[in-house]
């Protein structure tokens, strides 16, 4: 569910603030921390190298000498290191029993449930985040930022408001390595436009009479206006079922490659972020699918077994 940033005002101070422990004082952990701390929370902090805690000591953060202090000070424990393998140096001998740990660090799904497990073999609950973000956008809600979470939902309710002041907190599931998969796969998107966009500014750089800030408005909207397309081929994703007589056949589509390869070659552009993408569409139409959208190349990167 996606809550409007409008439920996550600042949070109390005095007595009542929110408080918790955060180690990892990286750029991201910098700013998560630099958010609650503007926030009026009560924030114990410890980073490896103690010397960039400093700054917020300055702002009023308490910190300590030990990764086990850190989490012996509070009940809610965030991490944001950078990996789970650092993550699992860390926290290694501290007392989590009955402690609410948070897990920001960015892994794979299956470290995040081995994470998971390991934390409620020691007496935690546990969540593991995908922070959807760069720091900028950190403890600034217009910016759009959220961070995906997913794991224990009592742990979720019970300190929403308090982890949602940085960004937006999303509960993605239960199951702990949900965040992690849908923080890849959004990422994954996202590095599959920067390739089209780099290849496509590539092609018309060097030409004198095209002005890349000319160009940059029509590749800024033909992207954001193909990106419609994009619940249509999820639709179609999840139902298993491609229509022919898609507005845009792969076979049409196909048919257009050599002229991408040749403009690439023309213009002395290596169309190695092209080509994989290529590749599939004429597999899919030398198996018949011609007529369809290009929503069923999904079945070429996850094939199913075929029914008996
Ligand atoms: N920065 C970003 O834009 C992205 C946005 C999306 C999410 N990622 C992930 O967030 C994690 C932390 O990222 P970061 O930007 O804070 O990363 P760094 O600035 O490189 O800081 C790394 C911190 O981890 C500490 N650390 C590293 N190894 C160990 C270890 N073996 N034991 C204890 N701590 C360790 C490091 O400490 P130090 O070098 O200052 O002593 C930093 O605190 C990350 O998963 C991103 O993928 C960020």
């Amino acid at each position: 569910m996606t809550h409007p940033i409008s439920d996550y005002p600042s949070v109390a101070s005095g007595a009542s603030a929110p408080s918790l422990s955060f180690l990892g004082l990286g750029g991201m952990g910098t700013a998560f921390a630099r958010a609650w701390l503007a926030a009026g929370c009560s924030l114990t902090v410890w980073n490896r190298t103690a010397g960039k805690a400093d700054a917020l000591v300055a702002e009023g953060a308490v910190a300590v000498r030990s990764p086990a202090a850190a989490v012996a000070a509070n009940t809610l424990v965030v991490t944001c290191l950078l990996d789970d393998a650092s993550v699992g140096q860390t926290l290694e001998g501290t007392d989590l029993a009955g402690k609410d740990l948070v897990d920001l660090t960015t892994g794979t799904p299956a470290e995040a449930r081995a994470r998971g497990a390991w934390a409620e073999a020691r007496g935690a609950r546990f969540l593991s985040g995908g922070i959807m973000a760069v720091p900028p956008m950190v403890g600034v809600p217009e910016a759009g930022g959220y961070v995906l979470l997913s794991g224990s939902r009592g742990l979720f309710e019970t300190h929403e408001a308090t982890l949602g002041v940085p960004l937006v907190p999303e509960f993605a599931g239960v199951d702990a390595g949900h965040a992690a998969l849908q923080d890849i796969a959004l990422l994954s998107g996202m590095y599959g436009t920067l390739a089209g966009v780099t290849h496509a500014l590539a092609l018309v750089r060097d030409e004198k009479e095209i002005n890349l800030r000319d160009f940059t408005p029509r590749l800024v909207n033909w992207v954001m206006s193909m990106a419609s397309a994009i619940e249509q081929i999820s639709d179609q994703v999840a139902s298993g079922h491609y229509p022919t007589g898609d507005v845009a056949p792969l076979s049409m589509q196909s048919a257009g490659v050599s002229t991408f390869l040749t403009t690439a070659r023309d213009q002395g552009v290596s169309p190695e972020l092209l080509t994989p993408y290529f590749a599939l569409m004429k597999r899919r139409v030398e198996q018949g699918h011609g007529d369809e959208g290009p929503a069923g190349l999904v079945e070429l990167l996850t094939p199913r077994p075929t029914a008996p």
